[in-house]
Order: C-alpha cells, then sequence, then structure tokens
C-alpha cells in the first residue's frame, strides 16, 4: 500500500482528517515522484543487462552453487535462478514506485524461506544475488538516485538473510 491509500485508511478509521505529519510524508511521497519514476524506469529498460551481470557476479562469488551438486547448477537451474534475481528486480520497481517496502514484502519475502529450504536453495546467495543487483543497478543511476534504490535492495536481501 502507498503512504497515500495507508494515511487514508488510518485517518478514515479514526473518522479525522488527515494530521499534520501524514500529510508531510504524503508531500514527501509525491515531491519525490520524478526521482522514483525515473528509477524504476532505468531499471525496467536496463532489466536483462542488471539480471545478467548479478548472475555473474553471484556465480564468481559462489561458484558451489553452479558447480555439480550445486542448487542451480545445469542450464535449467542456473536458468531459474537468474528468472528468480530477474522477479526481485522487479519486485524492487514496485517498492520504488509505492515509496514502500509491503509490495516487496508481500509477494517476495513472506513464506519464501521455507520455500527455499524445501527447494535446498541457499538463501545467503539468494541474498548475495539481490546486492549484485544492487550493485550493478547502481551502475546506471546517478548516486542520489542509486541511494534512494538502494534502502530496496538492502531492505530485501536483509529480509531473505
Ligand atoms: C515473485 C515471487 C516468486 C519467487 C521469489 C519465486 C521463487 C521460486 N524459485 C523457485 C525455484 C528455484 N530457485 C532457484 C534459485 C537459486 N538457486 C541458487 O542456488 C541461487 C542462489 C538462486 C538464484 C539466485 C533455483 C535453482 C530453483 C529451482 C530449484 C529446483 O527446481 O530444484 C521456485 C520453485 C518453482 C519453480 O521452479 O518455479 C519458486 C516458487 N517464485 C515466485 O513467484
Amino acid at each position: 500500500m502507498s503512504i497515500v491509500t495507508k494515511s487514508i485508511v488510518n485517518a478514515d478509521a479514526e473518522a479525522r482528517y488527515l494530521s499534520p505529519g501524514e500529510l508531510d510524508r504524503i508531500k514527501s511521497f509525491v515531491t519525490s515522484g520524478d526521482r522514483r519514476l525515473r528509477i524504476a524506469q532505468v531499471i525496467t529498460d536496463n532489466r536483462e543487462r542488471i539480471v545478467k551481470q548479478a548472475g555473474d557476479q553471484l556465480f564468481q562469488k559462489r561458484p558451489d552453487v553452479v558447480s555439480p551438486g550445486g542448487n542451480a547448477y545445469g542450464q535449467e537451474m542456473t536458468a531459474t535462478c537468474l528468472r528468480d534475481l530477474d522477479y526481485y528486480l522487479r519486485l524492487v520497481t514496485y517498492g520504488v514506485v509505492a515509496g514502500d517496502v509491503t509490495p516487496i514484502e508481500e509477494i517476495g519475502v513472506v513464506g519464501v524461506r521455507e520455500m527455499y529450504k524445501s527447494l535446498g536453495t541457499p538463501i545467503e546467495a539468494v541474498s548475495e544475488g539481490i546486492r549484485a543487483l544492487k550493485n550493478v543497478a547502481a551502475t546506471l543511476l546517478s548516486s542520489d538516485d542509486a541511494a534512494e534504490a538502494s534502502s530496496y535492495f538492502d531492505y530485501l536481501a536483509g529480509a531473505l538473510q
């Protein structure tokens, strides 16, 4: 839920007008809108490249995952691993646009630890992959935009750890 919807739901639950603090938070959400949309656009336009380079970085750091016996070993499993990175990059764009980690949490975090456990996927390597997505995306963004985007990648990497 975006800060606008969330504030309205909270205020209406108490049948009150939006408070000065809520209006301030909505103001900063609105004024950061251009930046957040620009970030989402750059990531969306470059998604294939970001995922590919992040995958290369991950497999360099964690060669075990793509070695025999590794969870992402073999062409099909490696492609599934890269698909998961693409899923997470997509969720980050949702968070950036919403200005809120809730969409990332609801779609990509809740229940995921258990899922990866049952698949035998090393979750700390997934986090490593998300940090690689962050680093590659940062090379395509201004430093201010990269800093804004970082918080969503960091949230996700931390939540999966
Ligand atoms: C948008 C929300 C969402 C997420 C997050 C998601 C993840 C997800 N990853 C899966 C598998 C998988 N995920 C990986 C990923 C990896 N293995 C590694 O060693 C690496 C560290 C890592 C890549 C970074 C692999 C290799 C599989 C296949 C495992 C298997 O079939 O044994 C599966 C099992 C079903 C399938 O194969 O599609 C799901 C549901 N699906 C979703 O709908």
